[in-house]
């Protein structure tokens, strides 16, 4: 049995939902923020809340003049006062805005736990502390970021300087989507403001509140009007297709599903933006009979269930060295029992709700597909019962499922919910390969007290990121992206700079 969790009556679950309604009880409107002022589009759309399925704002969606609008601001700003800020200056303004979000810090809690429904523990210690060190980081790395140069000599005695030097792209349209709001959607703008960019933003329609609230940091930090937009809606004939069809965005950085990154590569194509994708992933896990196994087990627990499965690194297919695999199979099932499925603002509470409706029926279909293809269902496979308003919500059991051939779609496709298949494996090369077969090349872990071996099956997995004995270990410094169905690019310390910016070599001739 999953253990619910028991304050089912505490009004402490209505908090945060509330953060997001006037003081007139009437649901808030986030607005489009375009050129340094908050506008209304034409229409209206509802923000539910995922715990209960209650509405908790209304977004205003932005027409096609509005993206236009955005665009045309943030245009303008390039050639304002933000385009003849030095490297220093701007580093201080991200600084300005990481005070601004720790200033806001509980806004910015709560409107992210309204939003994704998401355990507030959860986004207490990585949500709203990583959107201000996104701002940080990318501070200190433009700061310190070197250019190459070289010294040339032709054979025939020219001698010749060459060095780069970085200009922004221009205008950049970032489309971000809803598992991690706040965190995906500074990852981008950080880097983009530090290289002198001005953005307009495309947050996902199911999560759009903590960029409303950006926008407010961003004026209350001195962001000159335009260099940040806001436009919300949705893809298709909506906003998001606006920006990334737009001929005036000089480029497209973008996060979520593989299928949508696959539709705005066609929609760039007769502009040939530059793009930088990260998208979904199937990632693996290999345990091998050597790992610490509390460690194991418990790191595990977290790749597969942590934000109900909706980080796009978490880990769907976990592979254990036979002689392991019973114990294993016992004690995950152990941990998956052991979480505590609730209101999002119980502090007791490891795992919300999925986003939607929509995605919830996806998960559950999955749940369905597995026993068609002949799973054995460990533990979860349903919907929790509570007998609250949280069975309004979008809850999935946690689940975990053996025995699926590796064919199976279960193994191949991407749930993006709390659940995980396990398998046995013999060898260190079965393990590699069935973890490889995978049209997906994101992320991996190896856990294994073997450090040779740790090193060398890391290597061989066909993804972007492997960690050893750890997940979600994060140093912004260091690349981050995917191989295949998984994106284009990578991110992350100098690899963000070098997408946000344009190399421009200059070249001096020295000799006479
Ligand atoms: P999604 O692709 O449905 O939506 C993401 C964003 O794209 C939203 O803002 C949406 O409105 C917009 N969009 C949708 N169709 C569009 C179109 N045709 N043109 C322009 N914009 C469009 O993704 P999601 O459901 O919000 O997020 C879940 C997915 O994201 C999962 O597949 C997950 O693996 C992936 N993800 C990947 C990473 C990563 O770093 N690799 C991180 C987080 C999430
Ligand atoms: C995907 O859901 C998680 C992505 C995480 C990051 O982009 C990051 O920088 O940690």
């Amino acid at each position: 049995m999953i253990l619910v969790s028991s304050n089912s009556s505490s009004a402490a679950h209505y908090v945060a939902a509330e953060a997001l309604r006037t003081a007139d009880d009437s649901v808030k409107l986030l607005q489009n923020y375009i050129n340094g002022h908050f506008v209304r589009g034409a229409r209206e759309f509802a923000d539910v809340n995922p715990a209960d399925g209650s509405v908790i704002a209304q977004v205003s969606e932005a027409t096609r003049e509005q993206v236009d609008e955005a665009v045309a601001a943030a245009r303008q700003a390039l050639a304002g006062e933000w385009g003849r800020l030095t490297v220093p200056a701007r580093a201080a303004l991200l600084h300005r805005i990481a005070d601004g979000i720790e200033a806001r810090f509980q806004d910015f809690l709560l409107a992210e736990v309204a939003d994704t429904g998401k355990p507030i523990s959860l986004a207490a210690r990585i949500d709203v502390p990583r959107g201000a060190a996104n701002f940080r980081a990318f501070a200190d790395i433009i700061k310190a970021a070197g250019l190459e140069s070289f010294r040339t000599e032709t054979p025939d005695g020219v001698v010749a300087l060459n060095y780069a030097v970085r200009k922004p792209l221009g205008v950049v349209g970032i489309i971000t989507p809803w598992n991690l709001p706040l965190l995906l959607l500074t990852w981008k703008v950080a880097p983009a403001l530090a290289c002198g960019n001005c953005v307009v933003v495309k947050p996902s329609e199911e999560t759009p509140a903590t960029a409303a609230l950006l926008a407010e940091v961003m004026q209350t930090a001195g962001v000159p009007a335009g260099v940040f937009n806001v436009v919300h809606g949705f893809g298709p004939g909506s906003a998001g297709e606006f920006l990334t069809a737009h001929p005036g965005v000089d480029a497209i950085t973008f996060t979520g599903e593989s299928r949508t990154g696959a539709a705005i590569l066609r929609a760039v194509a007769p502009t040939v933006k530059p793009v930088s994708f990260e998208l979904g992933g199937k990632n693996a896990a290999i345990v091998f009979a050597d790992c610490d196994f509390d460690e194991t087990v418990n790191g595990i627990a977290d790749a597969v269930f942590l934000n109900t499965g909706q980080v796009c690194l978490c880990a769907e297919r976990v592979y254990v060295e036979r002689q392991l695999f019973d114990r294993f199979v016992t004690t995950l099932h152990q941990k998956a029992q052991a979480l505590r499925v609730g209101w999002p603002m119980d502090q007791a509470t490891t795992t919300g709700p999925l986003i939607s409706k929509d995605h919830r029926d996806k998960v559950l279909a999955y749940y369905q597909l597995a026993r068609a293809e002949g799973a054995t269902v460990i533990t979860g496979g349903g919907i929790p019962k509570f007998d609250d308003g949280r069975d309004g919500g979008f809850y999935v059991q946690p689940t975990i499922f053996t025995g699926l051939p590796e064919s199976a779609r279960c193994v191949k496709e991407e749930i993006f919910g709390p659940v995980c298949h396990i398998a046995p494996f013999d060898t260190d090369e079965e393990a590699i390969a069935k973890a490889n077969s995978t049209q997906y090349g994101l992320a991996g872990s190896v856990w294994t007290s073997n450090l040779k071996r740790g090193h060398r099956v890391a290597e061989k997995l066909r993804v972007g990121i492997t960690w050893v004995n750890c997940w979600f270990l994060r140093d912004l410094r260091t690349p981050f992206g995917g191989m295949g169905l998984s994106g284009i690019g990578r991110e992350g310390g100098i690899h963000s700079l070098n997408f946000y910016s344009e190399l421009n070599n200059i070249c001096v001739k020295l000799s006479d």
